[in-house]
């Protein structure tokens, strides 16, 4: 039988993007200062070729107070909370900050970003060096591709703040929206692929439809982001759709499904994702690797962000 632990290794030849977890390490090695100066970097270099969308306003209310705080303070009393921030002190704003939702931060530091542009927060100080280090993180992540760029970089953002929980505990989200009208619906076609469950996934979590999505899986299965341990069972799996997972555009290629142990049956998927903030403008590699159980419900599932195209097309021996 199934166990999580050798559920997580099916297809464990799918190579997934290390560069973002290692980058993300040499960048919490680097100083407050020189993180906040190249992150402004690379967000400036990567606003030449990719455009990222404005929030909603139902994004930015939560961020809003904190938001008009900062913009009454003096440059210095800014550039205070924004290197708190990234040190993770313990303050008001990064107990705040470390409480809100992914979105909610990152829609954040899009306004703080605007700001710093219009000269309304205090920007980073002309001429600013990097240090060596953070020079040649900076020089890595230019080499990466966008859809690992943008996961860099939303890692920095989720990352700072002040969590005394430790990211236990619920968190302040947006408000989730109704599904997609079933005739609005977009069907997927999965070249290798006829499985109702996996066909099933990728539609409902295009359309919103979280409630019918859970019912996919096992009540004690489970289901592994990206460069995060798995999150299990129900309850907890349908938190994460709802805080994490609207408005994403799943669009899956092709796949290779095999006879596993006990009458399971496993899945491997890949395909591009795209993130409401970039639209159609970064697709990111992935790849899905489901595992489902006798009766096509979903004991496991994990997503990876592909090392490489090439991974797209590695699919079954
Ligand atoms: O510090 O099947 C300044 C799941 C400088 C669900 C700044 C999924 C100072 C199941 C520039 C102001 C979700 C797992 C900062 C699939 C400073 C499933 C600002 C996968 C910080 C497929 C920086 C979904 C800013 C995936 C504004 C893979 C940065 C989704 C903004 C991936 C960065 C989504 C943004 C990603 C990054 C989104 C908006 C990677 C967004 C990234």
């Amino acid at each position: 039988m199934f166990t999580l632990d050798k559920a997580t290794k099916i297809f464990p030849e799918t190579l997934s993007a290390e560069a973002v977890p290692a980058l993300t390490a040499r960048y919490n090695l680097l100083n407050a200062e020189d993180q906040l100066a190249l992150i402004w970097y690379a967000y400036l270099e990567m606003g030449q070729t990719i455009t990222i969308a404005a929030p909603g306003a139902a994004r930015m209310q939560f961020a809003e107070p904190v938001l008009n705080q900062i913009k009454a303070m003096n440059f210095t009393e800014q550039s205070q909370v924004m290197c708190d921030l990234a040190n993770r002190v313990d303050t008001e704003i990064g107990r705040t900050y470390a409480y809100w939702s992914v979105n909610i931060k990152l829609g954040f530091w899009y306004k703080l970003g605007e700001w710093m542009d219009e000269g309304i927060v205090a920007p980073i100080p002309q001429g600013y060096q990097l240090s060596a280090n953070a020079a040649s993180v900076l020089a890595t992540l230019r080499g990466l591709e966008p859809g690992q760029q943008i996961t860099v970089l939303r890692n920095f953002v989720v990352d700072m703040g002040f969590d005394p929980g430790k990211g236990e505990g619920q968190r302040m989200m947006e408000p989730v929206g109704v599904p997609v009208a079933e005739d609005q619906r977009t069907k997927v076609f999965i070249e290798g692929v006829l499985n109702t469950t996996v066909i099933s996934y990728m539609e409902l979590l295009n359309a919103n439809d979280f409630d019918n999505l859970i019912q996919l899986f096992l009540p004690d299965g489970a289901l592994q982001p990206p460069f995060k341990s798995p999150i299990v069972g129900s309850e907890g799996i349908m938190r994460f759709f709802r805080e994490e997972c609207q408005n994403l555009k799943l669009l899956p290629e092709r796949g290779y499904s095999e006879p596993a142990d006990g009458g399971f049956n496993q899945i491997k998927v890949t395909g591009k994702v795209q993130t409401p903030w970039f639209g159609a403008g970064v697709g990111m590699n992935v790849a899905w690797r489901f595992l489902l159980d006798p009766d096509n419900k979903i004991y496991f599932v994990a997503i990876d962000l592909l090392a490489s195209p090439a991974e797209l097309l590695k699919l079954g021996q």
